[in-house]
């Protein structure tokens, strides 16, 4: 008989730190909202939710890694959007970001998770920012709270 172990989608009573690019803080600023409002529907406090704002995407990995480290937040959750532009320069940022927060949440084994959009137009964004393909910030929350509980049942 096996067993199946899962992380409740019940917030702790804990600190989480979200991590934002103010680079279209037009879609970042949504996906604040949809994280706040999710810790806060799954049972969580406001008042322990520390916003941390940084000016691209670029940034998110270092402010993170402090973040991470310091011992005082369950989780850290990372909010951009990378545009697609004329040339190249968004997939650099997509691969070092994205590597970053991986790295970060593998050496601290404080989960460190993902709601950074990364698209071809502001179109896409606006859709997953609120719009009709949902919030990438309520599922990076949802993924934060989902591995806290779990780590305490594995850890
Ligand atoms: N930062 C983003 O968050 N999104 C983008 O689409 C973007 N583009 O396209 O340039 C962007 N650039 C800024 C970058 O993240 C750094 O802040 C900058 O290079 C300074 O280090």
């Amino acid at each position: 008989m096996s067993n199946t172990i899962m992380g409740e989608l019940v917030c702790p009573a804990a600190n989480f730190a979200i991590v934002v690019s103010r680079f279209n803080d037009l879609i970042t600023s949504r996906l604040v909202d949809g994280a706040c409002e999710t810790i806060v529907r799954h049972g969580g406090d406001d008042s322990k939710i520390d916003i941390v704002h940084v000016p691209g995407s670029f940034e998110i990995p270092l402010a993170a890694k402090k973040l991470a480290e310091c011992g005082k937040y369950a989780a850290v959750i990372c909010l951009g959007a990378v545009i697609q532009g004329a040339t190249t320069h968004h997939e650099y940022i997509n691969s070092q970001v994205t590597a970053g927060i991986m790295n970060i949440t593998q050496q601290t084994g404080v989960p460190v998770t993902f709601g950074v959009i990364t698209c071809e137009s502001m179109d896409q964004a606006l859709d997953r920012a609120g719009g009709k393909v949902g919030n990438k910030g309520t599922e990076a929350t949802l993924a934060a709270i989902e591995m806290v509980n779990l780590l305490k049942k594995i850890g």
